[in-house]
């Protein structure tokens, strides 16, 4: 389990040793050329009641996002149709909530929900906040193939960012999630004001999880009108590129996710995160409530780099009810 001293000799190599180390390991772990395409559906819209300085849609700040209902299973269906339909392999549903409890209504709702896009034959993961044993077993149990919880950022910073559930409330519902038996996708922002070391050390709290993460999303912060973070600078791209090369060394098995921000990047940044291990995207015009490049501005990226979309359940165990293995659209 690398520490932080090992983290920052990976990370402050000159660049050009850095990428060839973090291509060599790419190419010793992932099929060459592959890029996993998630479409992320915001199942349920604003009006959270924490105060996570990045997010517009806590209902502490004053933004453009309006909250709504929970979106019933007859809403969602049709949506994650068209993304099966549109080449996406995994369907990531969220929801501005704080978390949830088993026996309330909106929970037993989400569930139905997963029951039925858990037959599509792509990969499902949800991101509902906190969760304790009893929900994450129910999860499981309806079809969930990864729970997203983010520790967004150090345990030394997290408290300057968010101040209604501390950093170990995150690693709690972690636990609840790994002892459950689904993957854990976990990994965070970067932009938040920040050091570079903070970003190590969140690394460093990654890497200690056993099992490792499964998938890690690393965004870049939209920075939200009337959020607190609304006029912070965007970070140097080769920070990012940094970041995702020590990532890609020290969880060789872990999908990288290039998540929120990529529609502040050109094609070449891009492209240079995915040479330095990014294996996987948010594919689909919107993420939660902020913009995403358009899906065939990415069909376009993906044919000029020459990479492929990921087959569902390549590296994850497939579930029974699944057979046989849909064909990619
Ligand atoms: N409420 C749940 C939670 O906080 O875990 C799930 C939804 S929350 C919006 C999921 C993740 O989205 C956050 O942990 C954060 O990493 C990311 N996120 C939210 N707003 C963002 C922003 N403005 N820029 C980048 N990432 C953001
Ligand atoms: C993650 O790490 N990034 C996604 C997903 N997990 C749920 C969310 C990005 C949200 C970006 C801001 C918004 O759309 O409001
Ligand atoms: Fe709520 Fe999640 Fe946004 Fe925090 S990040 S305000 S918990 S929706």
């Amino acid at each position: 389990m690398p520490k932080l001293e090992t983290l920052e000799a990976i990370y402050r190599r000159p660049l050009f040793d850095l990428l060839a180390d973090s291509r060599r390991v790419h190419a010793d772990h992932w099929r060459d050329n592959e890029m996993q395409l998630c479409t992320l559906l915001s199942v349920k819209t604003g009006g959270c009641s924490e105060d996570c300085g990045y997010c517009a849609q806590s209902a502490r700040y004053n933004t453009d996002v309006k909250a709504g209902k929970l979106m019933t299973t007859d809403e969602v269906l049709p949506i994650a149709k068209q993304a099966a339909a549109s080449g996406a392999t995994r369907f990531c549903m969220g929801a501005a909530w704080k978390g949830v409890r088993d026996g309330d209504a909106k929970f037993d709702q989400v569930l139905d929900t997963v029951r039925e896009v858990s037959k599509l034959g792509m990969e499902v993961c949800v991101t509902l906040g906190q969760l304790g044993d009893a929900e994450a077993q129910k999860l499981r149990e309806a079809g969930v193939t990864a729970y997203n919880h983010n520790i967004d950022t150090s345990p030394e910073h997290y408290a300057s960012i968010v101040s209604t559930h501390t950093f170990q409330d995150r690693l709690n519902t972690i636990g609840a999630v790994q002892r459950a038996g689904m993957a854990v996708c976990c990994g965070g922002i970067l932009g938040l004001g920040e050091t570079e070391t903070d970003r190590l050390r969140m690394l460093e709290v990654l890497c200690s999880f056993d099992p490792p993460p499964e998938s890690v999303p690393i965004n870049c912060l939209m920075p939200m009108a009337g959020t607190p973070l609304a006029n912070t600078k965007p970070i140097d791209i080769f920070e990012l590129v940094r970041l995702i090369a020590t990532t890609r060394i020290v969880l060789p098995k872990a999908k990288i996710r290039l998540s929120a921000g990529r529609s502040l990047l050109s094609r070449e940044a891009q492209a240079l995160c995915f040479f330095a291990g990014a294996n996987s995207i948010f594919y689909g015009e919107k993420l939660l409530t902020a913009p995403n490049p358009e899906a065939d501005e990415d069909i376009a990226l993906l044919r000029d780099l020459g990479l492929s979309p990921q087959a569902p359940y390549s590296d994850l165990p497939r579930p029974e009810s699944l057979d046989p293995q849909p064909a990619l659209a």
